[in-house]
């Protein structure tokens, strides 16, 4: 399988991550953002919106980092998504909440420390309110049960990850303090031997 990305973006990592804790083998080629490849041929052509990541599997040809990731489990029968079709729902429940209420709050916090897009102070005010409200929900998910859609590791936590990895590196992380459960899990999680490899850290 050919993976195209780039090794700090958060969506390529979902890919990685999800590749290693499978055991996939891959072939990862980069595409270099500072030289513009993501907006030019070839990469329109596997990634027409111009983004990362995209993966070419023997002809097979797709995009869009969550739908990879549950390809690539189906693909080779990984544990990454429960079997039981209430175990299922929960988990896409979380990948929703991932989406529609987490990433785009945090992502604010990662934009203005480290990818120096500067956002303004209420946007920044807006983002800690929405962020605070997910990290409450999640606490009292996270306090019955050891992953954030049940008893197993699941993708819904490989799609939380890359999005705390950075967070958790600008003052935003203070954010997290006050959850004790969700930061025991974060914990656990991203010590993972399958992250490091993921994220470069191995
Ligand atoms: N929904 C897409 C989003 C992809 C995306 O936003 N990729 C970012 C890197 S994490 C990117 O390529 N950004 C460059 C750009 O949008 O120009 C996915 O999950 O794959």
């Amino acid at each position: 399988m050919k993976v195209y990305g780039h090794p700090m973006s958060t969506c390529t990592r979902k890919v990685l991550m999800t590749l290693a804790e499978t055991n996939t083998p891959y072939e990862f080629t980069l595409v270099d953002f500072a030289k513009g490849e993501h907006k030019q041929e070839p990469h329109m052509s596997r990634q027409p919106f111009g983004q990362v990541p995209a993966i070419d599997d023997d002809g097979f040809k797709m995009y869009e980092s969550r739908a990879i990731s549950r390809y690539i489990n189906e693909k080779v029968g990984g544990a990454l998504i429960p079997s039981d079709l209430r175990a299922r729902a929960v988990m896409e429940q979380w990948i929703s909440v991932e989406i529609a209420n987490f990433t785009g709050p945090a992502m604010k916090f990662v934009y203005h420390y480290i990818f120096q897009r500067k956002q303004d102070d209420a946007t920044l005010a807006a983002a800690t309110e929405s962020l605070q409200k997910a990290l409450g929900i999640m606490e009292k998910q996270l306090g019955s049960t050891p992953f954030i859609a049940g008893e197993t590791f699941t993708l819904a936590d490989i799609c939380f990850m890359p999005y705390i990895d950075y967070v958790m590196s600008t003052p935003a992380k203070e954010l997290f303090t006050p959850y004790p459960h969700v930061m025991a899990w974060w914990n656990k999680i991203s010590e993972r031997g399958s992250w490091k490899k993921a994220t470069g850290k191995a």
